[in-house]
């Protein structure tokens, strides 16, 4: 109930719910020029147009290596409407590396919460961060230096570092098991292996997917990052029962892993 838990937004969830291509707010956005942020360029802000509910947790969300904002766009409001302000952002350049990405990831946070418009209407203290392939690898860059980040969702992320053990932030990573870009193998499997198993976890690996999967609206992805998000940056334990007991194997699952019950 909200009276114990004042991050909680909207009404309870149910399977459908996190399924559906909108959530129960309506969204509104504002485009966010890259001639008047410094540290990243530029993006869209998707946010629950009411003010009614008060402050909402934020996240920011990065495309990967020659890709702009335009391919993550189907996340701005499949996440806002649920009670999210959502933050996509060009890079500075389409070639910046994953730890480039991920301080510009900061920085757009620092945007959203200290300069942007709708400042006002974010909760400063309950970030998140998400990105694809370079921006998956960014993901992890910018929890790692910022612990103070509430939830962290890599997508088909690519890093040339391997090894996450300095991440504390609650993080699921997205892999897809037909990926020959960013191989699960090589990429998705062994940054979940390496976080901390005190580090809430999990791994999910999306049946019959590809390195782009993240690029187009994806039901599975939508699902499981909302619960992530409402569990970790709302502190929401209604969507606990989408994480935990694990997701079985599906059409659309090859195979999750994670910590359960959440230490968190
Ligand atoms: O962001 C990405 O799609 C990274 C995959 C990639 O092309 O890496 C090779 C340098
Ligand atoms: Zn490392």
């Amino acid at each position: 109930h909200a009276a114990d838990n004042p991050y909680e937004r909207g009404p309870a969830p149910s399977n459908s719910s996190i399924e559906a291509l909108r959530g129960s707010y309506s969204v509104s956005e504002t485009r966010v020029s890259s001639l008047s942020v410094s540290g990243f360029g530029g993006g869209t802000i998707y946010y629950p147009t009411s003010t009614a509910d008060g402050t909402f947790g934020a996240v920011v969300v990065a495309p990967g290596f020659t890709a702009t904002q335009s391919s993550m766009a189907w996340l701005g409001p499949r996440l806002a409407s649920q009670g999210f302000v959502v933050f996509t952002i060009d890079t500075l350049t389409t070639l910046d590396q994953p730890d480039s990405r991920g301080r510009q990831m900061l920085s757009a946070l620092d945007y959203l919460t200290g300069q942007s418009s709708i400042r006002t209407r974010v909760d400063s203290s309950r970030l998140g961060v998400m990105g694809h392939s370079m921006g998956g690898g960014g993901t992890l860059e910018a929890a790692k230096s910022r612990p103070s980040l509430q939830a962290a969702i890599p997508l088909t992320p690519w890093n040339l570092d391997k090894t996450w053990p300095e991440v504390s932030t609650p993080t699921l990573v997205v892999g897809a098991d037909g990926d020959t870009i960013a191989p699960v193998l090589t990429h998705a499997e062994p940054f979940y292996g390496s976080l901390p198993s005190s580090t809430d976890r999990a791994y999910l690996e999306l049946n019959n997917a590809t390195h782009f999967s993240p690029n187009t609206s994806n039901t599975t992805i939508a699902k499981y990052s909302i619960s992530w998000l409402k569990r970790f940056i709302d502190n929401d334990t209604r969507y606990e029962q989408f994480l935990c007991p694990l997701p079985q194997p599906s059409l659309t699952i090859d195979e999750y892993r994670g910590n359960c019950p959440h230490n968190g």
